[in-house]
């Protein structure tokens, strides 16, 4: 069986990552339909050795349409995915627009598969940065119960775009060539302030909230609740951008529930784990890195420890592409499965 798909935001940096991942799986595709916004729509992009022309995307265009892969902002999907979900399409959201609402499973198929058959027409896939946190923990709240997680993030800039990318880029030149760094987007296109993110560090990734908290640090809080449906998992986030193009690194803290659990279990609980690969051995300076991550579709952990004071504390490394399973891998995986397993 082949099944008719419409990317939507194909220009964008996940958007390419999904046609890339679709053409790398050999996904079973009839048709497919390249959309995007007015703006992007007239450019050309090929899959497969063929060429297509985006459309801009329009509640029609997704008659006949059985999976649409939604990436191109969120007033995008709050638009246009009830419109295609009314036309018989099945929409995965790669947007924050659906994912806490209650009629919308936010899946990771390592974590979460079967919360998928309960959709409604639309399977949101979470934020890159919950992503290879909680495929990575999973496997350890399974087998110990986990109580709480603290997490500071290390991330790349194409989770911000394409346009974030291209600043660090010339960002980079400018101060490589001794001139002034001139800052439009980071940490935050469309916000008051923007700051260098070449050479730099920046503790903000999306905007405020009234709490104090960045958009970026509530999602991975409340997303990893509802994945792994623990309301009451106490989770703090610290949500940090770095000049890294591909991949985002987490220092992520956590306490398990049983006692006497040893660094050796922790390995072989991850070393199991579907999706997440064991990358530890002080002794041969072992651990993933963003650049050994991106282009891989798995999750990295490494540098596991005990906690020196807290008997049931630990810390993980954890590294994975953020476009990759963060974004456009997690997306079609959830599509793969929705496939085997006949929940379309
Ligand atoms: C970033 N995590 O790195 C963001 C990008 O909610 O899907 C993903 C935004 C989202 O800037």
């Amino acid at each position: 069986n082949h099944y008719n798909i419409a990317v939507v935001g194909a220009t964008g940096a996940v958007g390419q990552k999904m046609l890339e991942t679709l053409e790398d799986r050999k996904f079973p595709i009839n048709e497919l339909k390249l959309l995007s916004s007015s703006r992007s729509a007239g450019t050309k992009m090929i899959f497969k050795g063929t060429e297509y022309t985006l459309e801009e995307a329009t509640p029609e265009s997704f008659e006949n349409i059985d999976i649409a892969l939604f990436s191109a902002g969120g007033s995008i999907s709050q638009k246009l995915a009830p419109e295609a979900v009314k036309r018989g399409a099945l929409v995965i959201d790669n947007t924050s627009a659906y994912r806490m609402d209650e009629k919308v499973p936010l899946v990771v198929p390592e974590v979460n598969e079967a919360d998928i058959k309960d959709h409604n027409g639309i399977i949101a896939n979470p934020n890159c940065s919950t992503i290879q946190m909680v495929a990575a923990l999973e496997p350890i709240r399974q087998k110990l119960g986990l109580s709480r997680v603290i997490v500071s993030t290390y991330q790349a800039v194409s989770g911000a775009g394409n346009e974030a990318a291209d600043e660090l880029r010339q960002q980079s030149q400018s101060f490589l060539n001794g001139e002034e760094l001139e800052a439009n987007i980071m940490p935050v296109g469309g916000d008051e302030k923007h700051y260098p993110i070449a050479f730099n560090a920046l503790p903000q990734i999306d905007k405020f909230q009234e709490n104090g908290y960045t958009f970026e640090e509530m999602k991975m809080i409340n997303e990893t609740k509802k994945i792994m449906h623990s309301p009451s998992l106490q989770v703090a986030a610290t949500c940090v951008r770095l000049p890294i193009f591909t991949s985002h690194a987490e220092s992520v803290y956590v306490e398990v529930d049983q006692a006497g659990v040893t660094v050796d279990q922790l390995k072989t609980l991850i070393g199991e784990a579907e999706g997440v690969l064991l990358e530890d051995d002080p002794t041969t300076q072992t651990y993933p890195t963003p650049l050994s991550a991106a282009g891989k579709r798995d999750v990295f952990v490494g540098r596991i420890r005990k906690d020196l004071d807290q008997e049931n504390g630990f810390h993980l490394w954890v590294v994975s592409d953020n476009l990759l399973k963060g974004a456009a891998w997690n997306s079609v995986q959830i599509a793969e499965r929705v496939i085997a397993n006949q929940w379309l």
